[in-house]
């Protein structure tokens, strides 16, 4: 069994920060469960492009408010404490959030923890098994 505290990721290379959030690793692919899950944070009053070709990705906000709009549709859904959003067709999508929001994040496949966005938005597949 894998126990990890949010505490004992601080700091280390599973706390990704980059301009518009910073994302807390607990599982990567390296933990072998299948799925990633990460603890992120979305910086109060950014606008991120998003497109996971490779990857579907489930998003839980336990804290603050925003909203996630389809590019392709211009839908907009508002997003809140309680909201899930599942990007299962790789919907290329703006995430804007309005306060500081906190979002339980699951991909499938795993990342690795060497992804970083690129110009697009999107997460390549690393296919470093071995890393993390
Ligand atoms: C909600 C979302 O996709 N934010 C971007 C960061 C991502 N969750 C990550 O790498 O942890």
């Amino acid at each position: 069994m894998i126990v990890k505290k949010l505490g004992e990721l601080l700091g280390t290379d599973r706390e990704v920060d980059v301009a518009n959030w910073t994302s807390r690793r607990f599982l990567l692919k390296g933990d072998g469960m299948g799925f990633s899950m990460h603890d992120t944070i979305i910086k109060a009053g950014t606008e991120t492009f998003i497109w996971y070709a490779h990857h579907v990705e489930a998003v839980y906000c336990i804290e603050g408010h925003g909203e996630v709009e389809l590019a392709d549709s211009g839908k907009v859904y508002a997003i809140e404490p309680g909201t899930l959003y599942a990007l299962d067709s790789h919907e290329k999508h703006f995430l804007r959030a309005r306060t500081q929001m906190r979002m339980v994040c699951v991909f499938n496949p795993a990342l690795t923890g060497q992804e970083v966005h690129d110009e697009e938005g999107v997460y390549p597949l690393v296919a470093d098994a071995a890393a993390d």
